[in-house]
């Protein structure tokens, strides 16, 4: 695999992701939780696989996004992987693009470019690197890493296409310790300023960042009335279940109001000894290690 090479769609994982799209719009609820699941696991192991071969990575922030990614680029998001730059695609930006792992499994599931690139990840040239590129990996919008960016940008992603006339939505992916940058406190303020409906914000709401808690650092709460008090709609939900992702994501708009999805996830999800652990922010598996996280995950075939 050459690690500077140009990332083009992988057709059969295109395919594969439409079948998907088509079985979830016709399943009932159980089918598409089971289904979802299913998912979500197959990217946790990937996650974890890469990170240990990388030899980098946010291992405990990517497994706790993981399924709200999968819920979103499976069920929810209008997108073309065939033509990324499709005009009426739905706009999604994760802003805490450390978690670049996640996002590079997932658009490999949608079939943006094939997996076998993500052993490419963080080397020398390869398109892959450790935070998210719009000039070099189709299906990523906006360039993140540094925090507190990714939501002004959808802000004015919303705005540009609602001036356009487009009915596309734009979704922005943030860390809950990502909230203390007071940038996204500016942009929370103009969505709500200028009614953006079309704006959705997840919060990846695992209480953790980079070295301690979020409560014993910049305390957040009360994160919802915050939200609320900028004139946005703001949910709460289980952030590990696909179905209230879903449900939280795809409920009617309100005219009026941006939405905050408050996620309520937990660090390293799905790994024991990694769950709800600060040391996980950025350490990688060692062998061993990764022996016990594949097998975990291979065994709870995600059911939790
Ligand atoms: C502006 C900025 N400051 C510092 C960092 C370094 N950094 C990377 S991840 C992180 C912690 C983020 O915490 P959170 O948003 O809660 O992410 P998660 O726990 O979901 O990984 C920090 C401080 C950065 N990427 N950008």
């Amino acid at each position: 695999m050459s690690t500077g090479a140009e990332l083009r769609p992988d057709h059969q994982a295109i395919a594969e992701w439409r079948r998907l799209r088509e079985r979830l719009a016709r399943a009932d609820r159980a089918g598409r939780a089971a289904a979802l699941a299913a998912l979500a696991g197959g990217i946790r192991r990937t996650v974890i696989g890469t990170i240990a071969d990388a030899g980098l990575g946010h291992t405990g922030g990517d497994l706790s996004v993981t399924d709200i990614l999968t819920t979103l680029y499976a069920a929810v998001l209008r997108l073309d992987p065939a033509d990324p730059s499709w005009p009426e695609r739905d706009r999604l930006i994760l802003s805490k693009g450390h978690c670049s792992v996640a996002l590079y499994t997932t658009l490999t599931t949608c079939g943006f470019f094939p997996a076998e690139h993500l052993s490419t990840f963080a080397a020398p040239l390869s398109p892959l690197n450790g935070h998210p590129s719009r000039r070099s990996v189709p299906g990523v919008e906006t360039s993140t890493g540094p925090l507190g960016h990714g939501l002004p940008v959808g802000v004015g992603v919303a705005i540009g296409l609602r001036l356009r006339g487009s009915a596309a939505r734009t979704v922005v992916v943030l860390g809950d310790g990502e909230l203390q940058e007071g940038s996204n406190w500016e942009a929370a303020m103009t969505a709500g300023h200028r009614r953006l409906s079309s704006l959705t914000a997840i919060v990846d709401r695992n209480g953790l960042q980079q070295g301690a808690r979020t409560s014993d650092t910049n305390d957040l709460e009360p994160l919802a009335d915050k939200w609320r008090a900028f004139g946005w709609e703001a949910v709460e939900v289980d952030g590990h279940d696909h179905l209230a992702l879903l449900d939280a994501v795809t409920a009617p708009r309100d005219e009026g109001r941006p939405r905050c999805v408050i996620a309520r996830t937990v660090k390293g999800r799905g790994v024991s000894f990694m769950e709800d652990r600060v040391e996980w922010h950025h350490r990688v598996p060692d062998a061993e290690q990764t022996r016990a996280a594949l097998a975990e995950l291979a065994e709870s075939g995600d059911a939790r």
